[in-house]
């Protein structure tokens, strides 16, 4: 057994944040929940952090919960999932959609029940072609938890997320990237390179546009034309006197690179 769950190291602007349960196919249990919290409070306290990127340890990207963890197990009692959902799993898909800077999962092999629902809340999910999304809820008596009611449809559309959920049939990466699930699939070998370039690529962007670009898009669902458009004025009149919106046309002007400052 891996003594740490989870690992993070920040670097030029990235904070990294590996699931470390290779063994377990990194499915999630209570320590884990608990170190993982951890490990997002360091990111997002930092300001120095542009991108987070959750990426996993070995050949698995996560398993989703961990089925022989204390309190989940039925086999050993009846158990209530109330408390892992609420305490654990509805913070953390909270957070990663509403975090000021983008969230790259870095999907380097299955993932399966909430280990898709936690790729899903990611704004960004590049895969390894040999990667692949399992909806396994229903193969053990349960329905798609931890988001995954509410992003499946939004990212295959309705026939399709009841075909995947129903069935439990694996999605393969490439197919998911056709479909428009997903950022991007790309060979292994050339994963860790495309996950860097994005992650550079982002942490080189301006901070507070991405901030809302994010929370626009994520809120668009529930708001009507009119509002949106109210929105966008607001936000935009606002970036309008940020130093980065002038250093942005200054370099368009210059045809130089913009340097953004957060500000
Ligand atoms: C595991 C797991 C796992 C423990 C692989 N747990 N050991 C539920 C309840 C509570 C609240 C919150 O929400 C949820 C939502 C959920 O996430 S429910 C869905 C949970 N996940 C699954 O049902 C997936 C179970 N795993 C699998 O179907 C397979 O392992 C997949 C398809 C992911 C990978 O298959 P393989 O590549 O053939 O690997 P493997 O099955 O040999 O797994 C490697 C090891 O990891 C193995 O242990 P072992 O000691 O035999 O080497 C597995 O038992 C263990 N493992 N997933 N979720």
């Amino acid at each position: 057994m891996s003594e740490l769950t989870i690992l993070f190291e920040h670097a030029h602007a990235v904070a990294r944040i590996t699931l470390n349960r290779p063994e377990r196919l990194n499915a999630f249990t209570q320590t884990m929940h608990e170190a993982l919290r951890a490990a997002f409070d360091q990111a997002e306290n930092n300001p120095a952090t542009r991108v987070i990127v959750l990426a996993a340890s070995g050949r698995g990207f996560c398993a989703g919960q961990d089925l022989a963890d204390e309190g989940v197990d039925p086999t050993k009692g009846e158990v209530s999932l109330h408390h892992t959902l609420e305490s654990n799993y509805k913070p953390l898909i909270t957070r990663i959609a509403n975090a000021k800077v983008p969230v790259i999962a870095a999907v380097n092999g299955v993932a399966a029940g909430a280990g898709v629902s936690l790729a899903l809340a990611c704004d960004f999910v590049v895969a390894a072609q040999s990667a692949s999304f399992g909806l396994a809820f229903a193969k053990i008596g349960l329905i798609p938890d931890a988001g995954s009611t509410y992003f499946l449809p939004r990212a295959l559309g309705t026939p399709l997320a009841l075909g995947y959920a129903l069935t439990g049939e694996k999605l393969p990466a490439e197919r998911a990237a056709q479909l428009g699930m997903i950022w991007k699939c790309v060979p292994d070998a050339d994963f860790k390179e495309a996950v860097n370039t994005l992650s550079m690529q982002l942490a080189a962007s301006a901070p507070r546009a991405m901030q809302a670009i994010k929370s626009m898009l994520r809120a668009s669902g529930g708001l009507s034309l009119g509002q949106s458009l109210d929105a966008e004025t607001a936000i935009q009149d606002a970036l309008g006197k940020s130093v980065d919106y002038a250093e942005g046309v200054a370099a368009f002007k210059e045809k130089r690179l913009a340097h953004f400052s957060g500000r």
